[in-house]
């Protein structure tokens, strides 16, 4: 499994945790870096002193590189964008945005700076600025999505740019790191597995869901909004999909959509609340540890691509 992204970033393997909002805090991270992946807190929409917290807890439980995600909606994205260079994180991954403005502060300070890209467009624009790597995500992902999927974005980036490109989006197993490599990916972002990881501490309910979800469980809701988000259906997104087809204003459905998603992840709430998952969520059936799961992909996949003759 050797890549040039493991060498940037001094790390074992090449898999990412994705950085899920509210669920990728310092335990799943500290455990996803001490497996030799790459852990990756999600700052979502917390306040700057509760992400900093969190950095400080998985430092004091790994001393492994990991990342911050900074989602660059949230009203804290600036303060935090300056945080992290105060704690000197080792990576940034950024998410639902251009993060432009801030890649000249952090790359004097040395970070490496990773975005999300749902575009050729997009990462073309971040490299000629200056990224390391480029996270090419598609729709198949949980959370928030573009429109392309992984099979169709992932080439299309990867001819475009020189720099490395990591997969997102729709991988589950070895299978999907053997699919995307041949694509032509540097490293594999994995989130909706990790989900149902032993250290992950998301509510028992989001975990049975998961676990219990079928190929075409999930929704895309929010297109409307411009910010579509991919979960596992429920009341939720049966009243979401109502108030689409009757034409609600974006007012009326960012309401309802306010504070879903800690209500599924903290509270268990996983009728009303909002269950991001991936497609990939069907194929989700075991709980293991995070070294577990980094491992059993990294041997399915190097198994398989050494059959390739
Ligand atoms: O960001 C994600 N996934 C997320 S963020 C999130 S929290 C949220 N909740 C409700 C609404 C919106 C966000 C849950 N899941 N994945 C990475 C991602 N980035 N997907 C799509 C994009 C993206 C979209 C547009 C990245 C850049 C972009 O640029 C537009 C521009 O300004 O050029």
């Amino acid at each position: 499994m050797e890549s040039r992204i493991c060498k940037l970033l001094n790390i074992e393997y090449p898999i990412f945790q994705g950085a899920m909002a509210w669920i990728a805090e310092h335990n799943l991270v500290a455990a996803v870096s001490n497996a030799g992946g790459l852990g990756i807190l999600a700052a979502g929409n917390a306040p700057t002193e509760v992400v900093r917290e969190e950095i400080k807890k998985t430092k004091r439980l790994t001393s492994k590189p990991f990342g911050v995600n900074i989602m660059l909606l949230s009203p804290y994205a600036e303060d935090i964008a300056h945080m992290v260079c105060e704690e000197k994180v080792a990576v940034i991954t950024t998410g639902a945005g251009n993060p432009g403005k801030y890649l000249e502060m952090w790359k004097e300070q040395g970070i490496k700076v990773i975005p999300v890209v749902p575009s050729v467009a997009l990462a073309m624009r971040m490299e000629r600025a200056g990224v390391d790597a480029v996270i090419a995500e598609g729709c198949e992902a949980g959370g928030h999505v573009g429109e392309l999927t992984t099979m169709s974005l992932l080439p299309q980036v990867v001819d475009a740019v020189n720099i490395p490109v990591i997969a997102a989006g729709g991988i589950g197993d070895g299978r999907g790191i053997a699919a995307t490599k041949m694509l032509g990916a540097d490293a594999f972002q994995i989130g909706t597995r990790f989900l149902v990881a032993k250290e992950c501490i998301v509510h028992r309910n989001y975990k049975e869901k998961v676990l219990k979800a079928k190929d075409i469980d999930t929704r895309v809701t929010g297109k409307i909004t411009g910010h579509p988000v991919r979960t596992l259906k429920n009341k939720l997104t049966r009243k979401f999909i109502q108030l689409e087809r009757e034409g609600a204003s974006t007012e009326q459905l960012e309401e309802l959509g306010k504070g879903t998603l800690q209500k599924a992840v903290i509270e268990g709430d996983v009728m009303n609340g909002s269950v991001m998952a991936g497609q990939i969520s069907g194929m989700v059936n075991k709980e293991q540890t995070c070294k577990e799961i980094i491992i059993e992909m990294v041997k399915e996949s190097t198994s398989l691509l050494s059959g390739l003759k």
